[in-house]
């Protein structure tokens, strides 16, 4: 009989098991400072903003107001920015993109006239967008022109729409979408 072939003399519940090969072992991460890392994240995560209200310029401001006072009693942090889809589109395009990593959830997007911010930044992200077509001095139908614009989009990038200068509803679809 061979060494090799030999049984082990040692009940097998108190054999140790033989170190796998393979490239050296990592060093444990320090728990303690693994802690301190994760309360250091939640506190930044504590002030994220989960709704953007964007809007295509401050002539829109009046009515988006409305989404942002709806989310504020609902205690819903979010940020509000002015962008045009049209004056700004990298702005816009680089607002989007980054929109998820940011820890937001939900963007909500006004506009009038030819309203293409709801669907650039839908086209950006993949974030839920809710369009708020507004009217505007220089609206055709009522704002008619920017219900179509925003809910016309092609088929694979959805947008969703609230009536026409309704932010308020907007904000209570956002706040339907995070369950809160
Ligand atoms: N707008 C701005 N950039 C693109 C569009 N569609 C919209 C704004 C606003 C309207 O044009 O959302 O409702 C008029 O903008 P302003 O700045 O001339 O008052």
């Amino acid at each position: 009989m061979t060494p090799e072939s030999e049984p082990s003399l040692q009940p097998e519940a108190e054999r140790v098991p033989e170190p796998a090969e393979g490239p050296t072992a990592v060093p444990e991460p320090d728990a303690e400072a693994l802690a301190e890392t994760a309360v250091e994240i939640n506190e930044l995560a504590a002030d994220e903003p989960h709704v953007a209200i964007l809007m295509g310029s401050k002539s829109d401001l009046p009515a988006m107001e409305k989404a942002e006072a709806e989310l504020a009693t609902r205690g819903i942090r979010s940020e509000t920015r002015v962008m045009s889809a049209h004056r700004e589109p990298d702005t816009v395009a680089d607002y989007a993109k980054n929109a998820r990593m940011r820890g937001i959830k939900v963007i909500i997007a006004g506009a009038g006239l030819s309203a293409a911010l709801p669907g650039v930044v839908a086209a950006h992200t993949d974030l839920p967008v809710i369009g708020v077509p507004l009217t505007s001095r220089t609206s055709v139908a009522g704002g008619l022109d920017a219900l179509l614009s925003i809910t016309q989009m092609p088929p694979g990038v959805p947008v969703g729409c609230v009536g026409v200068d309704n932010a308020r509803n907007a904000a209570v679809l956002a706040a339907r979408i995070l369950s809160i």
